[in-house]
């Protein structure tokens, strides 16, 4: 009933619907309204209370919780149930334990802060509260787990799309997995599967976005090399800044992905890599890698059908390269 009384206020907003209106609509005193608004304003709605006139929503952007994530959403797959978590070790891991009691699939699960934050190969992701989106999904795709690389890609396109449609800024992909913006990193993307040898049981698909920090909020190691979207709209050539809030974004974000996942699930890759191509901002752009303590450089020149980076290396031979490390230049330092 709760978020039925909030729905109400809301349409009202600009107005006021008073608590004995409330109370007739749902058949119960203004006392058990009152103790609903009481948890409502625990979860982040901002409602005023007049003694005369009744209740008033006003407005805040950042008001995050299950519902208000999942209203109207429309999605075919992604988000037909979303868990929203105030705080969370890591949204990755709760969604994979989600996983292993089988939920259905596309469950998306969004924390408002992460102690445990996590990035790939153990490493660790700065999860502030109120500060970022943390956002993990959980899918079943019947591909082959050879093919799971196809979803990291899938997310980097989803998650630039959203960040586009929702502040106006366009973030570009480092291969394979992070969003960049002037060269910094705004977003990460980590993927982990459970797969027998031949199909995949689930993947969890991970997305942190930076939103709100300032340079300061950031660890010495990555203050060079992190930005926010809020950050980011201090540059005047990102556009006009970000006037919106963090739940446009993850909305935005959940309807991105489900129509990425649509064409994963549809085998349509061709599309899904032109917009990666689209997107991109390692193509055509010098990098530099290691393979077996050998350093190459050399010039990314295209996307496999299978989410391989193509390399013209400078000793004349090409090489794909499947996962790992690249420097970009221009990126994190790499001047
Ligand atoms: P990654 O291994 O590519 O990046 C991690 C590295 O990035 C860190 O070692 C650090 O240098 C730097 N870093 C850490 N935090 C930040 C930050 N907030 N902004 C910029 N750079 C940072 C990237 O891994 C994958 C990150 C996925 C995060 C999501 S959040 C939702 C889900 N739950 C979870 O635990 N992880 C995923």
């Amino acid at each position: 009933m709760k978020y039925e009384i909030a729905r109400l206020i809301k349409e009202a907003a600009p107005g006021y619907i008073s608590g004995e209106e409330l109370g007739r609509h749902f058949l119960v005193t203004r006392t058990a309204v009152w103790k609903c608004i009481v948890e409502l304003r625990r979860e982040g709605y901002s409602i005023e209370a007049s003694p005369r006139k009744g209740y008033r929503m006003l407005p805040s952007e950042d008001r995050l919780n299950s519902y208000e994530i999942a209203d109207g959403l429309d999605t075919a797959v992604v988000g037909r149930e979303v868990v929203y978590l105030k705080s969370v070790d890591s949204t990755n891991d709760y969604a994979k334990k989600l996983a292993a009691k089988g939920c259905m699939d596309g469950v998306a699960v969004i924390g408002g802060r992460q102690t445990k934050g996590r990035g790939r190969l153990g490493r660790d992701w700065e999860s502030p509260a109120d500060k970022g989106i943390y956002v993990s999904v959980v899918l079943r795709p019947a591909i082959a787990p050879a093919e799971a690389q196809i979803l990291t890609l899938t997310a980097a396109v989803a998650a630039a799309k959203a960040i586009l449609k929702s502040t106006g800024i366009r973030p570009g992909i480092k291969w394979p997995n992070d969003l960049v913006i002037d060269g910094k990193k705004v977003c990460g993307i980590l993927l982990e599967m459970n797969s027998e040898a031949d199909s995949i049981n689930y993947v969890v698909l991970g997305i942190g976005i930076n939103f709100s920090q300032n340079a300061g909020d950031f660890a010495d190691e990555i203050k060079k090399s992190a930005i926010s979207l809020k950050m980011a709209a201090g540059n005047p050539k990102n556009g006009n800044g970000v006037t919106t809030g963090r739940l446009s974004v993850i909305r935005s974000l959940l309807r991105e992905l489900d129509g990425m996942a649509g064409l994963v699930y549809s085998g349509q890759y061709a599309e899904l890599l032109d917009m990666w191509r689209e997107y991109s901002a390692t193509l055509g752009k010098e990098v530099r890698f290691e393979i077996k303590g050998v350093q190459y450089t050399g010039i990314a020149c295209d996307i496999t059908a299978d989410g391989k980076l193509s390399v013209n290396c400078s000793d004349g031979v090409q090489r794909d390269l499947l996962s790992g490390e690249v420097s970009v230049r221009g990126m994190y330092g790499y001047i």
